[in-house]
């Protein structure tokens, strides 16, 4: 397991934790939140789950993993559940730190904001409950990985519980962003090869388990998949992803999400920053 400084470090992870992320395309930052900020946030996502436990028909839900999703006016779905109660988590200053410090410049702007609970179950006879895949940031009709530091982006997602081994954690292939980009760079299909890296083949995972409050971060070609929950406890996480402005495709200048009042109130000058309501 790739573990990271605790929080108290002056902020960053230091050379040879990101070295250590570039090699193993992942990193498990311990410590992010606070045990008082994870329980107001475990609390939070619990509290989207309806009292009488009705799973809404635009909600995803397979294998004992839900994600809640917002059913939008033309018929669309969002799944980033930006309530000024989770909100915070896409602004945090720790988090933030350690993105720019992968991504190699303090101008970023963040995204995602889903949320996946995966309570126990007993369905199907393996361990992951999902396709390996990767969720680079390049689009699907450009045809090579670039590689560059301006193509990558650094995500994954903030566990609000603890996660033990077989408990639903998110499973990576130590190094398999690296062998992502050597296959496809050595492949006339290149970034369109697996149905554009959507349907990996069997490869050999590891389960990221950790601390509510760690959150685990992936480079944006590592292949991973979330995993069959066998605990009792409910696996609850948020999923958070941070590119540089200047990425190439354009993720980082994409317009703003449209905020309420309540939403404003809850998002800081480096929040403002990183949402893209305030330039850098
Ligand atoms: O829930 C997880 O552990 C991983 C989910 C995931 O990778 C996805 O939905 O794209
Ligand atoms: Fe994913």
């Amino acid at each position: 397991m790739t573990v990271a400084q605790g929080p108290g470090s002056a902020g960053t992870i230091g050379a040879g934790q990101r070295q250590r992320f570039f090699d193993d395309g992942y990193l498990l930052v311990p410590g992010v939140l606070g045990a008082a900020e994870v329980a107001r946030y475990a609390g939070a996502v619990r509290d989207l789950l309806p009292r009488d436990l009705t799973v809404p028909e635009h909600w995803h839900a397979h294998a004992g993993r839900l994600k809640p999703h917002r059913l939008l006016a033309d018929g669309t779905r969002d799944d980033c559940i930006d309530t000024p109660d989770l909100l915070p988590l896409l602004c945090n200053q720790r988090l933030y730190q350690v993105a720019a410090e992968l991504l190699g410049r303090p101008e970023l702007r963040v995204y995602d904001g889903s949320v996946g609970i995966t309570l126990r179950n007993s369905s199907g006879g393996g361990i992951l409950s999902q396709g390996l895949h990767v969720d680079a940031s390049v689009p699907n009709d450009v045809d090579d990985f670039l590689g560059a530091p301006e193509e990558l982006q650094v995500g994954g997602c903030y566990y609000l519980t603890d996660v033990a081994a077989t408990g639903g954690g998110i499973h990576v292939v130590p190094g398999g962003h690296r062998h992502v980009a050597e296959t496809a760079a050595g492949s006339p299909a290149g970034r369109h090869l697996h149905d554009n890296w959507k349907r990996i083949p069997e490869m050999e995972t590891i389960e990221v388990t950790g601390n509510a409050g760690d959150f685990a971060m992936l480079h944006h070609l590592m292949p991973h998949a979330a995993s069959h929950n066998r605990l009792p406890p409910a696996r609850l996480a948020v999923f958070v992803r941070y590119v540089r402005v200047d990425q190439t495709h354009g993720y980082g200048r994409r317009p703003p999400r449209r905020y309420n009042d309540a939403q404003l109130a809850v998002i800081d000058d480096l929040g403002r920053r990183l949402l893209g309501l305030d330039p850098w």
